[in-house]
């Protein structure tokens, strides 16, 4: 009797015992890295203003967006490709909270921001800042956005032509009414990296002077979008085109007219994708879209480049966002969960485990920081060439490592949930399946860190000329061996690394004031000069040398620099305890892999013949 009086107790007391979810508040107020760095950086009036709307968006994205953005998870776009009377319409069909994020995103000025340039310099930054905090509650809005500033940008720096001021002022305005966002049109079926031999799309000229395109784009994000920039080769009067890079130009478009009509496109479907489903990536048939070349003949590439340059940014707000909301909110979950008699915050190695993540987040927000602040003065006239190669060398590097610590970040931080991290109405697995994709588009790990060499050898003299007015003036000439054995790509290789060099040691300089950061200097110091000595020795070898060690170095290049930037911030005078535990944790991990590896022979021919055996098992 007492048994059975007994069962439904347990389960009564079982019944009402519910785990507490795990919460953020105002993203902007609980951020004391970002809170700090605003603090360091910006001029005080401008800090004044920045942070009273900061406050008031952290606000409303508590409230408002953060709602909505699940709201586009459960409503994932629909595609539906004829009317109830067998019409082909090709209607992406997008939820009320998708529109409304275009609407809040055009308020916000989330894109803005950045050329109004009302903060001169600082526009960038702080618009990376909103961007930021956007991220993840997003819904994944932050997608478009991030094509739309890179359409912006590539219009801009064509000197905003007059047939396209209409395009730059809506895609720039806060006019919710105006607003239009971008897609980027790169990948077709052949390929997604090698956009060069992958693309077949064929622009044929009209008697007008605009243009039809022809061809099959087989990712096409955001689909949804107003307008969007496409490459393709134009056919001349036989209709044969330049193969290669140099056939490939730059086109403009409208996705629709007024009426919501495709502009002679066909969608073949929506892909069935993995992460991201809040938004619609599709493929399309091209079949005589108008469109508008808006580069020089076969500088489609080049051309483009600014517009990869600016999503890639984006790609590094969101790792870095998506990294600070799992921790933020796995910290919190620390603080609610009990697991053996006590918290799981009182257990030492689940801390442990949580501040290993939050070493990685601070690093990657530095760096993003870093590369907004450098772009910011670009966009102004006020960025030294140092800065310019700089900016070029660091948007790969950090896209690269960020995209794969995200990923990383994002794994981790699901465990830290035990088995909810794992439930699908928890919104922990949305969070990781949509990381997971930042090391793919945009341009792959490897195809970033070939990017990174690329980078390196392409501006020779400009970089040999800053290199040498830099080390003049800072009498480093022992930092780089610029020895007659270097082939002239090396020489300019070296270069660009010794301007980095040159940076990191301007950082570090500040920081080895600070005694409790010595060991972090010292070590970034060693880590600099195994670099030095990797890039002499390298400087000899076959150009396969820097091919395999392309991914390591790169990695080596982000360690080192992001670890001079955490030492930079933790050398403030009102530097917190944690701001140097960072640093010297973040400078304890091997800073420099691409030296260790090439150590131990993995960049050697035979290295590469044993990959292949090892992959193929002969
Ligand atoms: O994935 C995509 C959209 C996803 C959805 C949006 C996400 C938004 C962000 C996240 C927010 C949530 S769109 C597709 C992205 N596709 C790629 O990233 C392509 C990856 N492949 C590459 O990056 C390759 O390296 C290529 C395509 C650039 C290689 O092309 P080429 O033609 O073979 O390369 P070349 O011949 O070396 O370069 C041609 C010219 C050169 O200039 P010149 O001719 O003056 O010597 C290069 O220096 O382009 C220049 N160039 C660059 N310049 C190439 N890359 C760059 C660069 N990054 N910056 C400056
Ligand atoms: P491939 O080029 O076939 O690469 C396959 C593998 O080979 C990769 O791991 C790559 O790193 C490696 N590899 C290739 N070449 C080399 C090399 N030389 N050395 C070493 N390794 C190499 N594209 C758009 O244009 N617009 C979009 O809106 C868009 N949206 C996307 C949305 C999603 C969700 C995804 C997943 C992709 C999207 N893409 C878009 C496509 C994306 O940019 C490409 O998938 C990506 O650039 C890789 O190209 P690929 O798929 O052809 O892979």
């Amino acid at each position: 009797v007492l048994e059975d009086l007994e069962v439904p107790l347990a389960r009564r007391e079982t019944e009402t015992l519910f785990q507490e979810q795990p919460e953020t508040g105002n993203q902007y107020l609980e951020d004391t890295l970002l809170r700090s760095y605003l603090k360091t950086h910006l001029p005080p009036k401008v800090l004044e203003e920045v942070h009273q709307d900061l406050e008031r968006f952290g606000n409303r994205l508590l409230t408002k967006i953060q709602p909505l953005g699940w709201e586009c998870e459960l409503n994932p776009p629909v595609f539906r490709q004829y009317d109830a009377w067998g019409r082909r319409v090709d209607h992406i069909h997008t939820c009320s909270a998708w529109r409304r994020m275009k609407e809040i995103s055009a308020e916000e000025g989330l894109i803005a921001e950045a050329y109004e340039r009302r903060y001169s310099n600082w526009s960038r930054l702080y618009q990376a800042v909103k961007l930021y905090l956007f991220s993840s509650s997003s819904g994944g809005f932050s997608c478009p956005l991030a094509m739309t500033d890179g359409a912006a940008k590539v219009i801009e720096s064509l000197g905003i032509p007059g047939s396209l001021k209409n395009a730059f002022s809506r895609l720039t305005s806060r006019d919710p009414e105006k607003f239009w966002t971008s897609g980027q049109w790169m990948t077709e079926r052949r390929g997604g990296s090698d956009v060069a031999n992958g693309t077949e799309t064929v622009a044929r000229e009209q008697p007008d002077g605009t243009y039809r395109l022809y061809g099959f784009k087989w990712f096409t994000s955001a689909a949804d979008s107003d307008v969007t920039l496409t490459l393709a080769r134009i056919a001349d009067a036989e209709g044969q085109c330049t193969q290669g890079s140099r056939g490939l130009s730059l086109f403009f478009l409208r996705v629709r007219d007024e009426e919501g009509k495709l502009n002679s496109i066909q969608v073949q479907r929506l892909k069935d994708k993995l992460g991201t489903r809040q938004m619609a990536t599709a493929e399309l048939w091209l079949q005589g879209a108008r469109a508008e070349l808006i580069s020089a003949e076969g500088r489609g590439v080049a051309a483009i480049s600014n517009m990869l340059n600016i999503t890639r940014i984006h790609n590094v707000i969101s790792a870095v966002a998506s990294m600070r909301r799992m921790i933020s909110l796995s910290r919190d979950y620390a603080r609610k969960r009990l697991a053996f008699g006590k918290l799981l915050k009182d257990h030492p190695l689940h801390m442990q485990t949580i501040a290993r993540m939050e070493v990685q987040v601070r690093g990657a927000f530095l760096l993003l920081m870093e590369i907004v602040r450098l772009l910011g003065l670009a966009e102004t006239n006020l960025a030294s060439e140092q800065d310019q190669l700089l900016l070029r060398l660091l948007i790969p590097v950090a896209k690269l490592y960020t995209g794969k610590q995200a990923s990383a970040v994002a794994v981790e931080a699901m465990e830290s949930f035990g088995g909810q991290g794992y439930m699908e109405d928890t919104g922990l697995p949305v969070m990781l399946r949509d990381t997971l994709v930042l090391s793919i588009w945009e341009g792959t790990t490897n195809i970033l860190s070939l990017d990174v060499l690329r980078s390196l050898t392409k501006s020779q003299g400009q970089v040999m000329a800053a290199f040498l007015s830099t080390v003049q003036v800072l009498s480093v000439q022992d930092w780089c061996p610029l020895s007659e054995c270097f082939a002239e790509s090396s020489i300019s290789t070296c270069a660009a690394l010794a301007s980095l060099k040159v940076i990191a040691r301007k950082k570090l300089e500040l920081a080895s004031g600070t005694e409790e950061l010595a060991p972090g200097v010292q070590r970034t110091r060693e880590a600099i000069g195994s670099l030095q000595e990797f890039m002499a020795a390298a400087g000899s070898e076959q150009a396969l040398t820097m091919e395999l060690a392309a991914r390591d170095f790169s990695y080596s290049l982000a360690r080192i620099y992001t670890g001079a930037l955490l030492m930079e911030h933790a050398a403030r005078p009102d530097a917190s305890f944690t701001d140097v535990c960072a640093a010297l944790r973040w400078c304890n991990q091997e800073l420099c892999p691409v030296a260790v590896e090439s150590g131990r022979g993995s960049y050697r021919g035979g290295a590469a013949l044993q990959d292949g055996a090892l992959v193929f098992g002969s």
